[in-house]
C-alpha cells in the first residue's frame, strides 16, 4: 500500500479512525501532561465521554499562551529519552514555543510531507531544492524528510544565497523549488540580474507555504518562473508543514485528517461555525506522542469544504489562509487583511509584488500607507505621470476597501527583501 492511499480512505472508515485516535490522544494527554489533566478535570471530561466526534466540543481549547507559559518542555508528553528532535516557533520576541518530537512523530511527519509532495505531483525522478530555512524553523527539515521518504533527490539549500540558488537550479537541473513565495520573487529578480531566465531551466513545480499569498501572486510567479505552484500549510505547534496541501485541482488544501482533526469556530463566541462558513481553524493532533495538542486555536482564518474533491481524495479541503485574526488591521473601524491589498496591487499594471503596509496614528485617527514598488519601465522622471499613477493606485484600493489610503511609490528594489517570511505590515501605533 502506498502512503498516499490513505488520502482516498472511505469517509466512514476515516471517521471511525479519527474517533479511536481522539480517545487515545486525550488519554495520553491526561496521563502525561499536568495542564491537560487539570483542564479535563475542570470540564469533568475524559476519553470515555467521547462517544462521537462531535463530543470533541466538550474538550477545552489550547491557546498560544498555554504553550508559551509551559516553556520550555512543560507540555511534552514523552520523557526526554524518547524525544529525538526539538523545534521552535518563529516568533521574534520573547521566549519561543518549543515542540518536541519522538521517533514516532518524525516518522508521521515524513509521511504527511511525502503525501503533501505526492499531491503536488512530485516523484522520485525529481530534483528538489529546499529553500525554507533549516534550523529551529520547521520548514527546511520538514520538507527534507518528506522528500526523502518519497524518494526524490533533495538539495538542502536553505534560504538566502540567491546567486547560488540560481546557479544550482541551472547546473543540477532542479525540477522543484520549495520555499516562501516572497523569497521566490526575490530569487526570480536575482536570477534575472545574473542573466538567468528561470523559465528556460528544467523547473516545473514550485511549492510554497509558511506565509499568506494570493491567487494573483500565484499567477505572477507561475508566469515569471515557468512553474505550476502548490500551496502547503502547517504550523510549529501542530507539527510544522504537513497539516494540509493542495492537489493538482488547486481548489483548497486537503487536510491530513487521519493525523490532524480540524474544526472551524467563531473566534468571539468559540462556537462551531456550521457548513462551510469562515472562521478560526482549530486543530487537534490525533497521533503525535511528543507534544500532542488538543483543540489548538491557530488564529488562522479559513473554511472547510467537505465534498469529495474531483481528484478522488476524501480528505476535506481548507481554503487557502488569507490571514490570521491577529494580522487583521482595523483601520477606522474597517477590517483589512494585507492579502486584500496584495490582490489589488497585483491587478494594477506597473505595480510590483513588493509592498509594505504602514499603519500609524495621527491624533486619534489611524492612517494607512501602502508602499509599493513600481516597475522600472513605469518609473518616470515626470512628476505628473508619477502622480497620475499613484492616484490610480489610490482609487483602486479605496474603491475596494472603502477606506482612505496614502500610496507611496517606491523605486524598484527599495523595499526590504526577505529570505523567509516577508514582513508586510509595519504598525507604528504599537510604539
Ligand atoms: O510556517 C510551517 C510551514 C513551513 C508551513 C513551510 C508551510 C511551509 P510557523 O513558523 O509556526 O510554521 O508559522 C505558522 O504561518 O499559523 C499561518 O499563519 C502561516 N502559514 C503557514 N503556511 C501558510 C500558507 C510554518 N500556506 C503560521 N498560507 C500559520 C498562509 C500560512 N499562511
Amino acid at each position: 500500500m502506498a502512503l498516499w492511499d490513505k488520502d482516498f480512505m472511505p469517509r466512514e472508515d476515516l471517521r471511525a479512525l479519527q474517533l479511536e485516535r481522539l480517545r487515545q490522544v486525550v488519554a495520553r494527554a491526561r496521563a502525561a501532561i499536568p495542564l491537560y489533566r487539570l483542564r479535563f478535570a475542570e470540564k469533568a471530561v475524559t476519553e470515555d465521554d467521547l462517544k462521537s466526534l462531535d463530543d470533541i466540543r466538550r474538550l477545552p481549547f489550547t491557546v498560544k499562551t498555554d504553550l508559551r507559559d509551559a516553556y520550555p518542555f512543560g507540555l511534552f508528553a514523552a520523557p526526554m529519552e524518547d524525544i529525538v528532535r526539538i523545534h521552535c516557533s518563529s516568533g521574534t520576541t520573547g521566549k519561543p514555543i518549543v515542540v518536541g518530537y519522538t521517533r514516532n512523530d518524525i516518522d508521521l511527519w515524513a509521511e504527511v510531507m511525502a503525501r503533501t509532495f505526492n499531491a503536488a505531483g512530485i516523484t522520485p525522478r525529481d530534483i528538489c531544492q529546499v529553500a525554507w530555512g533549516y534550523g529551529l524553523f520547521t520548514g527546511g527539515l520538514g520538507a527534507h524528510y518528506g522528500l526523502e521518504r518519497l524518494g526524490a533527490a533533495v538539495i538542502p539549500m536553505s534560504g538566502g544565497n540567491s546567486e547560488k540558488q540560481a546557479m544550482l537550479i541551472q547546473d543540477f537541473g532542479v525540477t522543484v523549488w520549495l520555499g516562501t513565495p516572497s523569497y521566490c520573487l526575490h530569487l526570480i529578480e536575482c536570477a534575472a540580474q545574473m542573466g538567468v531566465d528561470l523559465r528556460k531551466t528544467r523547473l516545473r513545480t514550485a511549492v510554497f507555504g509558511a506565509e499568506p499569498w494570493t491567487e494573483e501572486m500565484r499567477r505572477e510567479i507561475e508566469e515569471r518562473m515557468g512553474v505550476t505552484a502548490y500551496d502547503i500549510y502547517g504550523l510549529t505547534e501542530i507539527i510544522g508543514p504537513g497539516v494540509s496541501a493542495e492537489c493538482d485541482r488547486h481548489c483548497g488544501l486537503h487536510v491530513f485528517e487521519d493525523h490532524f482533526y480540524p474544526e472551524i469556530i467563531d473566534p468571539r463566541t468559540l462556537e462551531p461555525i456550521p457548513g462551510d462558513g469562515e472562521g478560526e481553524l482549530v486543530l487537534t493532533t490525533l497521533t503525535k506522542t511528543g507534544a500532542p495538542v488538543i483543540r489548538f486555536r491557530t488564529r488562522d482564518i479559513t473554511r472547510l469544504y467537505r465534498e469529495t474533491c474531483s481528484c478522488g481524495r476524501t480528505l476535506c479541503r481548507m481554503e487557502r489562509v488569507g490571514g490570521r485574526t491577529d494580522d487583521m488591521l482595523i483601520i477606522r473601524g474597517v477590517n483589512v487583511f494585507p492579502s486584500q491589498i496584495e490582490a489589488i496591487l497585483l491587478s494594477i499594471e506597473g505595480a510590483q509584488p513588493h509592498y509594505q503596509i504602514v499603519v500609524d496614528r495621527e491624533g486619534s485617527l489611524d492612517d494607512l500607507e501602502v508602499r509599493v514598488e513600481v516597475e522600472e519601465s513605469f518609473f518616470s522622471d515626470k512628476m505628473r505621470e508619477m502622480e497620475n499613477f499613484a492616484r490610480r493606485v489610490v482609487q483602486k484600493i479605496e474603491s475596494v476597501l472603502g477606506l482612505r489610503v496614502k500610496v507611496r511609490l517606491m523605486e524598484p528594489g527599495s523595499i526590504e527583501r526577505s529570505m523567509g517570511k516577508a514582513r508586510r505590515v509595519i504598525d507604528q501605533r504599537k510604539k
